[in-house]
């Protein structure tokens, strides 16, 4: 057998710190929902081609559209069971892909017509994960409760309201997350909220430099200093490059990078293009994520691969690179050291340039 950099990466135990919730939710989960909503909504129009059909029309073209199927998810979505469901499906995909610790983050959505609260979904979500970890899984989840850039500032400190009371209460919410299309409104607006949920205790991801000329909003956020940053795609580049990509460095901000989100929203044009090879040059910490794994057809494992084979990593960057991804979790140190002592077994187990033998076990995610 050929040694293969998709099977080692499959088998290398991973951290997943950027998943969104919706984006997240596979073609198969997503059948399963139009059912659960066609059963309880016999009104609802759509049917389930009509809906699969809206679907691939929007797929893959644009960030403009990424932000349509979205909308299109969040309508299957939009009800307490419907969350459950999801989230516990999502769990159970990334723990198939050798996820070991999953943050997930999620915008919690008031949907009069479900009776569903911002404050319902949380607990719904929240039950999912309880669930899954109390099953043999193997996996540690986190919530991030998210904030839509189109919202306003007085919903947004109600998000950040619920986020420390569920901190408090359920010790699984850890942070907040900024994010929403990157073209609309002025992130900076956020300000505020984010200082006070920041000094409530709660860890921030903001997506940032998402795309070009964001340099304005970016660089005040910035000096926060949020504690990883989603994408900053374009950080390194155009006007005030050198400001933000200073204010990085100096607060050693992590960059989550996601791959087949940037080739499919087209904000590279291909894997070399991408801002890893910057920030990795530099000894910067950098962390590979999945984005939307449900949205762009890809697995944590793949994302992996793509970087490797364009960057041309070794098995031991590979595995270091998912090893000191733990150093940035959210999490407390006793689940750090958990996970860190994890990749060691791990690590002496399968030497980084092992032969085909090892390759013959490894699990297939695909067929989980
Ligand atoms: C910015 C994104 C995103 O919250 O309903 N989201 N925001 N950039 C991206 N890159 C493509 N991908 C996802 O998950 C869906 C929501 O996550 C955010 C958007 O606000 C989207 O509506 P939840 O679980």
């Amino acid at each position: 057998m050929e040694r293969n950099v998709l099977n080692y990466c499959r088998i290398l135990p991973k951290v997943e710190l950027h998943a969104h919730l919706s984006g997240s939710i596979s073609e198969k989960t997503m059948i399963k929902l139009i059912k659960l909503k066609t059963d309880k909504n016999p009104d609802w129009q759509l049917s389930h081609a009509d809906w699969q059909f809206h679907l691939k029309a929007v797929k893959g073209k644009s960030l403009e559209d990424v932000f349509l199927i979205f909308q299109l998810i969040q309508e299957i979505s939009d009800s307490e069971e419907a969350a459950y469901v999801a989230c516990k499906d999502v769990i159970s995909e990334f723990a198939a892909d050798n996820v070991k610790y999953l943050e997930l983050r999620t915008t919690p959505r008031c949907i009069p017509k479900t009776g569903m609260t911002r404050r319902s979904y949380i607990e719904s979500v929240l039950r999912a994960i309880s669930e899954c970890h109390s099953s043999d899984l193997g996996i540690e989840i986190r919530l991030l409760l998210a904030i839509d850039r189109r919202t306003s500032v007085k919903d947004a400190m109600e998000i950040v309201e619920l986020a420390v009371e569920f901190m408090m209460k359920s010790g699984l919410v850890v942070g907040l997350d900024l994010s929403g299309d990157p073209t609309v409104n002025d992130a900076s607006d956020f300000l505020p909220v984010l200082i006070k949920a920041k000094s409530a205790g709660l860890r921030l991801a903001l997506h940032l430099a998402e795309v070009p000329d964001k340099a304005q909003e970016t660089l005040p956020l910035l000096e926060l200093p949020p504690d990883r940053l989603g994408h900053g795609t374009f950080l390194h580049k155009g006007d005030q490059s050198e400001n933000m990509v200073g204010l990085v460095k100096k607060h050693k901000v992590p960059i989550e990078i996601c791959v087949t989100s940037n080739l499919i929203t087209s904000t590279v044009s291909k894997v070399e293009d991408l801002h890893f090879q910057y920030w990795y040059d530099r000894k910067h910490p950098v962390i590979i994520c999945t984005d939307d794994k449900g949205v762009f057809s890809c697995s944590l494992s793949e994302e992996f691969a793509l970087i490797a084979e364009a960057f041309k990593l070794s098995e031991q960057q590979l595995y270091d690179l998912s090893y000191d991804a733990i150093d940035y979790i959210f999490a407390g140190d006793d689940i750090k050291n958990k996970l860190q002592n994890e990749w060691k077994v791990f690590h002496s187990r399968h030497s980084p340039e092992f032969g085909d033998e090892c390759l013959q076990s490894a699990p297939d995610a695909k067929s989980e």
